[in-house]
């Protein structure tokens, strides 16, 4: 996907060779080890050089529920709720990605996959033809489809010359179309409702629409995007920069206006025979820099901070500049310990433990606390890796790749719709406080294994 990617966008290769010039260098100057140890997956080699992100924006359940099949097989499952109609999107998404700490290990890629809440369209005609386009197209191949049935009957698994086509077939779902499904009359009348229809409801596939690599130092990365002349987004979302790194901080360059050729004649009005020219905005190029996952405490923490700072730029006269939302953010944040030890006593953060040494604590051998263990040094603390996304943030890159439409700036706001995204899936969403509380209690399992004691 990302050979395809960096074919497909030249763009998206000059990102990946800022992003590794900046990682080497970071690498060598980044002296906390707990840092280092989280940001590098703990394991060498690091995952850090094939870690990517991507995201699709699927246009119905059926498609959704096929992805979700289609990434199954490779080992990625859904992860998470996101509503983005706070933000005035009619969609909302969920995470596929790797579930335990050993597939984290042999590769974190993970992918954002939203879905169309045709209910929140706001106008009838643009939802009829959004459905239209979209129940006229089908986004996968024969033979995937067949190699998918296959999987299901192999139990999950497929022989190597199968996944070899698996993998051929599958790319054909997330690969680029210079032709559109529809005319460009038809594109044009749901770009105006809102961008994002357009971009889901008007091709041939669900292109893959950014490919995100990792980063050590997203402030250097940026900088040496611009120094490039990449138009890069105006700020990074997520938290300020920060000694403890927590969650996601994100940035992206914009999205490149690429041809399409639009069939001549509107939907149902009979063959297309000949093409018109127009353009289409999807594809950009992002880069992360992710910290320690938080608990439910510290990310209410982290959600009530950034609120905080919205509203203080809010507040000020005239349009918050991204400057002046940056100031607000790291002055609100100076609320959020940014010491390992404060983050974990007080459960802001989740921490997997190592052994470090066979002494334990004078006392009661048989039960000890935890905390005594780590300040006697027999156990160590190592911050768990965010592997997850951030609603706001999304909502942010996806406003700043899509443009805005006539009515994309005023928010269609409604309730989650976990269930409905459920049954689209076929399968029930992971829990990722789950998911991070088990890396934590496996982790002390294994100490208490090694140590031959009980860890209380
Ligand atoms: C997805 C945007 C969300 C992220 O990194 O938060 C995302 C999209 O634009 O389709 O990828
Ligand atoms: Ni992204």
């Amino acid at each position: 996907m990302s050979a395809m990617y960096k074919a497909e966008v030249p763009l998206y290769g000059d990102l990946i060779r800022i992003v590794s010039g900046v990682n080497t260098c970071t690498r060598t100057g980044d002296l906390d080890p707990r840092v280092l140890a989280m940001r590098h997956g703990n394991v060498a080699p690091s995952r850090l050089d094939v870690e990517r992100h991507g995201a699709i924006r699927l246009g119905t359940p059926h498609e959704m529920r096929t992805v979700r099949r289609v990434f199954a097989v490779i080992g990625l499952h859904p992860v998470g709720y996101y509503n983005l109609s706070a933000a005035g999107l009619p969609m909302h998404a969920t995470c596929f990605r790797p579930r335990s700490a050993s597939s984290l290990r042999q590769n974190p890629f993970r992918v954002f996959a939203s879905v169309l809440r045709p209910e929140l369209i706001r106008d009838d005609a643009a939802s009829a033809l959004a459905l239209t386009l979209l129940s006229k197209r089908n986004i996968f191949t024969a033979e995937l489809m067949s190699l998918l049935d296959l999987a299901d009957r192999q139990r999950g698994r497929l022989t190597v010359d199968q996944g070899t086509s698996f993998i051929m077939q599958a790319m054909e779902t997330f690969r680029w179309h210079a032709t559109a499904a529809s005319s460009l009359q038809d594109y044009t009348c749901l770009k105006e409702e809102h961008p994002v229809l357009a971009d889901v409801a008007c091709f041939r596939s669900a292109h893959i629409n950014h490919l995100t690599p990792r980063t050590l130092d997203i402030g250097a990365a940026q900088e040496k995007m611009k120094a490039e002349g990449l138009k890069v987004k105006d700020r990074i979302e997520g938290p300020p920069e920060r000694a403890c790194p927590i969650l996601l901080r994100q940035t992206s360059f914009l999205a490149i206006e690429e041809p399409i050729q639009f069939t001549a004649s509107p939907s149902g009005k009979g063959r297309a025979s000949s093409f018109v020219r127009g353009s289409h905005r999807a594809r950009f190029g992002e880069i992360e820099e992710r910290g320690a996952a938080v608990t439910p405490a510290g990310r209410r923490l982290y959600d009530e901070l950034l609120d905080e700072a919205m509203a203080a730029a809010d507040s000020c006269p005239g349009r918050a500049t991204p400057e002046e939302l940056d100031r607000q953010v790291e002055l609100a944040f100076r609320k959020y310990p940014d010491d390992w030890t404060v983050l974990r006593t007080r459960r802001l953060a989740y921490f997997t433990y190592q052994v470090a040494g066979k002494s334990l604590p004078d006392g009661n051998t048989s039960s000890v606390a935890l905390e005594d263990l780590v300040r006697h040094g027999s156990v160590n603390a190592t911050p768990i890796t965010y592997e997850d996304f951030l609603p706001l943030s999304a909502a942010g890159i996806f406003r700043s790749n899509l443009g805005t439409g006539a009515s994309s700036s005023q928010p269609v706001e409604a309730p989650s719709d976990e269930i409905g995204m459920q049954e689209a899936l076929g399968v029930e969403l992971s829990n990722s406080d789950e998911l991070y509380k088990s890396m934590e209690r496996e982790s002390i399992e294994a100490c208490e294994a090694e140590l031959g004691i009980r860890i209380v």
